[in-house]
């Protein structure tokens, strides 16, 4: 397989999670408030998926199969809990791009927090989001990677 050495190649991508709060009986029912979701996606909906083979995500260990691959877009996972904790996504590439995994971390909002940390009370009940830009960066890629990532 050849590289091609001294190319570098970035894709843009954004990730991160939107929280709603449960109607309170829901929540009465289940002690949780909050139904939320984690995604990784490309930015003005670009399919990522040419590139990225699936996307294991970490929850934390107070969820049953805190581990959860998936393999087709849309790389995310719905969820409802009660607490924010810090959770990963690992993007596992295409198998031609000879790319090693790459880990994200986020952190889980379900608030509306003020900038001095305190929640924002007249936002309740209504959505929060968090996402982040990042950037991919591959380096020296594989000559076919490099026709993939090229050719879309
Ligand atoms: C906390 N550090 O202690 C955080 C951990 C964990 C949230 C929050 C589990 C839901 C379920 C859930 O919401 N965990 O029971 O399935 O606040």
């Amino acid at each position: 397989q050849i590289n091609c050495a001294g190319v570098t190649i970035v894709r843009p991508i954004i990730y991160g999670n939107i929280a709603t709060p449960l109607p309170p009986k829901k929540s009465a029912e289940t002690d949780h408030t909050h139904k939320w979701t984690v995604s990784v996606k490309g930015v003005n909906g670009e399919d990522i998926s040419y590139f990225i083979k699936k996307v294991v995500f970490k929850l934390h260990e107070t969820y049953q199969n805190p581990l959860r691959t998936v393999e087709s877009p849309p790389f995310e996972i719905s969820e409802t809990g009660w607490g924010e904790f810090e959770l990963t996504m690992k993007l596992h590439f295409i198998p031609e791009s000879g790319e090693k995994p790459v880990t994200l971390y986020h952190n889980l909002r379900l608030h509306p927090y003020e900038d001095d940390g305190s929640i924002l009370t007249s936002n309740k009940g209504k959505p929060v989001s968090s996402f982040q830009y990042d950037e991919l960066v591959f380096t020296d890629p594989t000559e076919t990677m490099y026709q993939i990532l090229l050719s879309n």
